[in-house]
């Protein structure tokens, strides 16, 4: 049986976190294949690691994990050398980037096959395939290119996440202690990043999760994510939980009950959000989570026009007021909420895109004043491939196109990109990107993270003494003493590491 090596590109220098996308593929196989973990975050050479294993002969099957940015600066080369110096081997990709992208991934003759979206059932069964010689023209989640055209299999419905193989902590353990991957956090000194859901009921259509999960969502149980937790804690002791999933709180009975079986184990915990699904929580429940652990809940608050907010299909109920009040009713049970707004979405005349960029930073700056304790996270819009969606529409009708070419999206510019810098949408002026950059280091100076552990009180109270002047005058230009700051400190920004 050829064995399987699963690479997961570097996207941290620091703060490790396990690798889940990996981490689950292995779990989809064991028993049926040999694998092993290639974790770039873990290794100084990388490709030296990969190369002595494919020296052996025994790998066959390669699986990359791929989202946008940084990691693509590995998987892109690698790929390419890995085909090119083991021709042998079948290289599949997935993860959002590839499944997003598939085309340019497939056009570049170096990745055989895209998993689009869940791999658990998908990869194995390809695998099996491929082993077998059997055909995989009806494997569902499979895309694939045949006869000089891609083959975009149908998709499967979400899978009952309580099938699912519990995670291979243990294996992976003995290829990198996993006790390194629990990071200390602005939540505790060994946080566990732990993923309990796929998908989301939501179509918000600057969102990447929807052309994946087209507006489904299926979660594992509350004493199932307990139990995994537990396990973690008193083998590893892990004291804290980032929930990776992309709406961790889509059901009360399922978080209440969670909150319920963790509130004697001591965990801080933190996950993602709508301010419309947890604002018709009871208080009781919003209480439970807090006595539980729960301390940061990040939202996507987005902008504070409700015309805007329709268009981006935040599902027709959250309002530039609720945002408000629910900022205020967070304060009242202690638990921060980190709001993200994104900015410089398309609008029909520049003087539109201008005031509305002028608008949201007037509206940012009402919500601090009502919970100076908001988090505030800031994008630029940056499209997603949302195929019917208004936005998207218009954004392609604009001019905008995404690139053709796999190696075109390492150049700097794409990776701005990525990193939600720079959206390279035509209707954004620079001065327009200035003004949002120039705005975010302004509040960010005078409202320095929380999430950044590394600042000191010293530090903070300097920064925000220093940015004073300016945030309560509305003059952001050239904020270069402040830029300064941040780069001597090394101010943590969760926009470009990932919250
Ligand atoms: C953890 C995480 C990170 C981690 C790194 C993870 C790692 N691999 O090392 C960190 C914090 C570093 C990170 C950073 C960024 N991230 Co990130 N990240 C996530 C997050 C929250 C969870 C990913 C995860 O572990 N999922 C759990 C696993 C089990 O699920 P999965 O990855 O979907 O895997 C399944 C399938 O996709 C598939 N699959 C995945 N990989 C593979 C590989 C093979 C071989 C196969 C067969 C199948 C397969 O099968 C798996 C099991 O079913 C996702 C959102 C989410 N909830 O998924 C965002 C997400 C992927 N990140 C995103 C982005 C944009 C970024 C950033 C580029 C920017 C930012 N501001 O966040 C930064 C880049 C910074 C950097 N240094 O790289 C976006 C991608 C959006 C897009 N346009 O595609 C997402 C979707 C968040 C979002 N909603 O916007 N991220
Ligand atoms: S609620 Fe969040 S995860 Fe869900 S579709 Fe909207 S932006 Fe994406």
């Amino acid at each position: 049986m050829n064995k399987v090596l699963l690479f997961n590109p570097r996207s941290a220098t620091w703060k490790y976190r396990i690798p889940n996308s990996v981490l689950q593929i292995a779990a989809s196989i064991e028993g049926l294949f040999e694998w092993v973990i290639v974790d770039a975050n873990r290794e100084r050479d990388p490709y030296q690691k990969i190369r002595s294993y494919l020296r052996t002969g025994e790998f066959r099957y390669i699986g990359f994990t791929v989202m946008p940015g940084p990691q693509l600066k590995q998987a892109i080369p690698f790929a390419r050398h890995v085909k090119e110096e083991f021709p042998g081997t079948q290289m599949i990709w997935g993860g959002y980037f590839a499944s997003n992208q598939h085309k340019p991934v497939l056009n570049s003759g170096f990745v055989d096959f895209v998993i689009n979206g869940p791999g658990d059932h998908a990869f194995p069964q390809l695998l099996e395939a491929l082993e077998n010689g059997t055909p995989y023209e009806l494997i569902k989640n499979l895309i694939y290119k045949t006869g000089g055209k891609i083959v975009k299999n149908a998709k499967e419905d979400l899978i009952e996440q309580a099938t699912l193989p519990n995670l291979p902590y243990d294996k992976l353990d003995k290829l990198y202690p996993l006790e390194v991957y629990l990071g200390k956090t602005y939540l505790g000194n060994k946080t566990l990043a732990y993923h309990s859901s796929v998908g989301c009921p939501f179509t918000c259509s600057f969102c990447a999760v929807v052309p994946i999960y087209g507006g489904r969502w299926k979660g594992k149980t509350a004493s199932q994510v307990y139990e995994d937790v537990v396990y973690i804690k008193n083998k590893w002791k892990a004291d804290s939980i980032e929930f990776h999933d992309n709406n961790f709180f889509v059901s009360e009975k399922r978080v209440a009950e969670f909150a319920r079986l963790i509130k004697k184990e001591n965990m801080i915990w933190w996950g993602e959000g709508r301010i419309d699904t947890i604002d018709k929580y009871k208080d009781e429940t919003l209480a439970l989570m807090r006595e539980a652990g729960c301390k940061m809940i990040f939202f996507g608050a987005e902008t504070g026009n409700d015309e805007i907010l329709k268009k981006m299909d935040k599902g027709g109920t959250q309002s530039a007021a609720q945002i408000g009040s629910f900022a205020a009713r967070m304060a009242r049970f202690d638990i921060i909420p980190e709001y993200s707004f994104v900015l410089g979405t398309p609008g029909d005349t520049p003087g539109q895109v201008m005031r509305q960029i002028d608008s949201d930073i007037a509206f940012i700056k009402e919500i601090k004043a009502i919970n100076p304790a908001t988090e505030i996270v800031i994008y630029t819009y940056s499209p997603v491939p949302t195929e019917g969606s208004d936005m998207y529409q218009k954004t392609l009708d604009s001019g905008f196109r995404f690139p053709e070419v796999l190696e075109d999206w390492i150049s700097p510019q794409w990776e701005n990109f990525d990193l939600r810098k720079n959206p390279l949408t035509p209707w954004l002026t620079p001065e327009m990107i200035d003004k949002i950059r120039d705005f975010e280091t302004v509040l960010n100076g005078y409202y320095p993270t929380v999430s950044d552990i590394r600042l000191n009180g010293f530090k903070r109270k300097l920064i925000h003494f220093l940015s004073g002047l300016r945030y309560k005058t509305n003059f952001y230009g050239y904020p270069y003493e402040i830029k300064l700051l941040h780069r001597i400190w090394r101010y943590r920004q969760p926009e470009i590491q990932g919250f």
